[in-house]
């Protein structure tokens, strides 16, 4: 089945949807899928898998390291675009934790501003949650250390929160997925699980990260480019027949990170919402319903 026939018809699929957002209400309106001399921005490529953040802990311990920098990558072939990057990958890389884990990650800021990081949602302690005075200082350097507790298994989001400063590092990359396992995890492993990071890219004409407007500072900013896992429109590949679970978060620097607002497409699903907080409960994860979403990526049976 080609993938714009699939557009459109009923798919049963679970989802599980982190509803999460730290901004306020966004105002609904698809993006403009347009932006000069950037317009070539593939499509219809594969989803990609996002890049993971390497464990070199033993068992029971989680320990890495998240460098904040400056980096290049190219979004449109051929076409440079900075990017302010953990570890130099947009989205960030993916952490992967378990119930019970000892978290040890060194961050160290080699932005020239200060910076921090905020594990949204996830239960630590005050003093190692980045809360917005808690800074690190350009070249510095600090280890964030907590235990992830057991009953958090879930989907969660780290970025930085340095007060007045978060908005523009989150915008130009600086933003990433945590997953939370249970060893009581009701879904199967047979399940295939995908994970779908979405944003929201605001080039300009010459491929460049655009800044704030006064407009974006009073509604919210809103890019031109909505990716997935940093990809346009990608195609998400699923067997007749099979399940697969997905784990979405919608980031976003401000605006209410509401799927539908993401795209055009329209497919109608029939899904099961999944909050990532209060903790995994089989009986309390699924809400069934009929939705109607948005989605910026197509699906293939293929
Ligand atoms: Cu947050």
């Amino acid at each position: 089945m080609k993938r714009r026939e699939f557009l459109g018809r009923a798919a049963s699929v679970p989802f599980f949807v982190p509803l999460i957002g730290c901004g306020g209400g966004g105002d609904g309106s698809p993006t403009d899928p347009s932006s000069p001399g950037t317009g070539s921005i593939p499509t219809g490529l594969d989803l990609p898998d996002l890049p993971r953040l390497p464990d070199n802990g033993g068992p029971g311990l989680f320990q890495s390291s998240i460098t904040a920098a400056r980096a290049n990558v190219q979004f449109a072939p051929g076409v440079n675009t900075e990017v302010w990057a953990y570890n130099g990958v947009v989205p960030g890389p993916l952490i992967v934790l378990h119930e019970g884990d000892d978290f040890r990650v060194t961050f160290t800021n080699s932005l020239s501003q200060p910076s921090n990081i905020h594990w949204h949602g996830l239960p630590v302690p005050p003093q190692m949650d980045g809360n917005p005075m808690d800074v690190i200082q350009p070249g510095g350097s600090f280890t964030y250390a907590f235990r992830v507790l057991s009953g958090t298994a879930g989907t969660y989001w780290f970025h930085p929160h340095p007060h007045h400063l978060s908005h523009e590092q989150f915008f130009r990359g600086m933003n990433g997925m945590i997953i939370v396992r249970s060893p009581a995890d009701p879904v199967p492993d047979d399940i295939q699980e995908k994970h779908l990071y979405i944003t929201d890219l605001g080039l300009d004409a010459a491929g460049a990260i655009r800044p704030n407007t006064d407009g974006d500072e009073l509604n919210g900013r809103e890019g031109n480019h909505v990716l997935v896992n940093g990809r346009k429109e990608p195609v998400i590949r699923i067997r007749p027949g099979a399940s697969q679970r997905w784990r979405i978060v919608p980031s976003r620097s401000s605006t209410l990170p509401t799927l539908p607002t993401f795209s055009r497409k329209m497919l109608q699903s029939r899904i099961a919402l999944y909050s990532g907080w209060p903790p995994f409960r089989p009986s309390q994860q699924f809400i069934s319903g009929s939705f109607t979403l948005w989605l910026p990526f197509a699906i293939s049976s293929a």
